[in-house]
């Protein structure tokens, strides 16, 4: 027998002793401790400044820095600006922000577009599993939602963002239910409630272990139904300005045909997504395909800030085996259902629902400090005990709840209800991002931002199920005050103006960048092709 099947037998042999055991919550002072000693956001080597631009000075991880100081891929002698197309809102991103903020800003009377990498829907969201929180309990509020919230961002959140976001869960959760999702009920019809890591309530409204999925299902529908346009496989690489700051367009590379496209709009809601395909600090990720912090390059150079562009998260539970699947996400929910975390030899070492950040940190150390479990490749990780959930809940709870699992372990002929499954934090969410008021508006006039691409809502650490929520929230927010915005404005002048004092300030720091950003595609060829096919 090797050694994970000699450490599953005894995961499964104190199974039964451990299904009462209480874990003792961790001390602030022990958890900022383990924090600091092993999140990746503390690892000094992975980090350095950003040497220009609006966060000039300030640290971010070497992937991110790299494409803030990377040069466009438009020079602005060799290119048109005769625009493809004219409209009021350009959003740029197909995923449940950009959806989200279309149907709201076509609500409000305006004419919009959607242009998106891949094809629309394909984004974060869909991968997003375990639920969204809004305080829709009898015990909970609004209020309740934003402390947790505060707590589990260490402090660090926008206090109006986040009272908005709260207080906005609610609508934003009916809105939903009146186009038409199915969010899961209890025997009597009523919305269930389940559980995540720092949560003092009951709070997330899932479908199955679907959520995401079914939430742009949902969006996608209505979209689709409003006749809103869209252009896939159109990913934007820079941004147009009027010459006196304010935004007033996109260029666009069209994938099929490898030309650009000139988008003129009064107004360009950015909701480019997240960044875990950079594979920050050699992690996997559990993001998909197109997360290459698009939207980051595009607003700096526009001038727009970042705020708290040095935090990520990273889920404590993403696959570690088989290795076909290292990385993708295993939910938070099976956490909030009983699953335990263990070692080795099958003891526990962290109660499972603290926040992400504590958890992930505390399954670094396991693994650092010779408590993990071996792959045959030399990979690390602990034990997530899947049986454990059918044990507290009874025998068919995991096939009702979390269909997704047992289908996606299947196809490696892994019964998640015999065994448990081997995990690792992976890259999930980046906490900061652009910089937005309460309308979802950067510092530039007329650029708005909404989801995984702004910051400041989440804090230093987001909990679980609050991005679904954000995403409705501020994508809703955002293409309203668009609309607004767009009804009091003229079709703007369409330049790269900005690129002359980027380029001049890439000059100036004597920075020689080699490649251009953003990168649209992460960089998986490997690189002993590369060797073999060039000698
Ligand atoms: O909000 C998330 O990140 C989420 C719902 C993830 C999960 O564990 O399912």
């Amino acid at each position: 027998m090797n050694k994970l099947e000699t450490s599953k037998e005894l995961v499964a042999a104190n199974r039964e002793q451990r299904k009462d055991q209480t874990f003792p919550q961790a001390s602030q002072d022990e958890k900022d401790k383990i924090v600091r000693l092993f999140h990746p956001d503390y690892h000094a080597e992975g980090y350095r400044p950003i040497r220009i631009g609006p966060n000039k000075g300030e640290r971010t991880v070497h992937e991110i820095a790299d494409l803030l100081e990377s040069k466009s891929p438009l020079f602005k002698e060799e290119l048109s600006l005769k625009p493809a197309h004219s409209t009021d809102i350009l959003i740029i991103g197909g995923g449940g922000a950009g959806a989200a903020a279309a149907l709201a800003a076509k609500e409000a009377g305006a004419d919009v577009m959607i242009a998106t990498k891949l094809r629309f829907g394909d984004s974060n969201t869909v991968m997003a599993e375990g639920g969204m929180q809004v305080a829709a309990g009898k015990d909970d509020s609004p209020i309740t939602h934003f402390k947790d919230t505060m707590k589990g961002g260490h402090f660090k959140n926008d206090p109006l963002l986040l009272k908005t976001l709260v207080e906005e869960g609610p609508s934003a959760a009916q809105w939903l239910l009146g186009l038409g999702i199915s969010f899961d009920r209890d025997e009597e019809g009523n919305l269930k409630l389940k559980s995540g890591g720092g949560t003092s309530r009951p709070r997330l409204l899932t479908c199955k272990d679907y959520t995401g999925l079914e939430l742009m299902r949902t969006l996608k529908d209505a979209v689709l139904n409003e006749g809103i346009r869209i252009l896939e496989f159109s990913p934007a690489v820079e941004l147009l300005s009027d010459g006196r700051g304010a935004c007033t367009g996109a260029v666009l590379k069209n994938l099929d045909a490898h030309q650009w496209i000139v988008v003129q709009a009064k107004t360009v809601i950015l909701a480019t997504g997240g960044s875990g395909r950079l594979h920050i600090q050699g992690f996997p990720t559990s993001n998909h395909f197109g997360a290459t912090a698009d939207g980051l390059p595009l607003a700096c150079r526009m001038g727009a800030s970042l705020t708290m562009a040095d935090t990520f998260q990273y889920h404590p539970t993403g696959v570690a085996f088989p290795e076909q699947m290292a990385g993708i996400l295993v939910t938070e929910a099976i956490r909030g259902a009983g699953a335990q975390l263990v070692n080795r030899s099958g003891a526990r070492f962290v109660y499972e629902l603290e926040t992400r950040d504590f958890v992930a940190a505390s399954i670094i150390k396991e693994c650092a400090e010779g408590r993990g479990v071996e792959t045959p490749s030399g990979k690390k990780g602990v034990w997530l005990d899947f049986p454990m959930v059918n044990l507290k809940n009874g025998p068919d709870y995991l096939d009702h709840h979390f269909p997704n699992m047992i289908r996606q372990f299947s196809r490696f002929q892994m019964d998640v209800r015999k065994e448990p499954i081997l995990i690792y934090p992976t890259l999930h969410y980046q906490n900061g991002g652009v910089k937005i008021n309460v309308d979802g508006e950067s510092e530039i006039k007329n650029l708005f931002v909404a989801g995984e691409a702004s910051g400041g809502i989440h804090g230093r650490n987001r909990l679980m199920g609050n991005s679904l929520l954000d995403i409705i929230v501020y994508g809703r927010r955002a293409g309203k005050a668009a609309s607004a915005r767009a009804k009091m404005a003229e079709p703007g002048n369409l330049t790269l103006e900005h690129l002359d004092r980027f380029n001049q300030e890439l000059e100036k720091a004597s920075i020689h960048p080699g490649k251009t950003s953003p990168i649209l595609f992460p960089d998986y060829v490997r690189k002993e092709e590369v060797t073999k096919k060039s000698a």
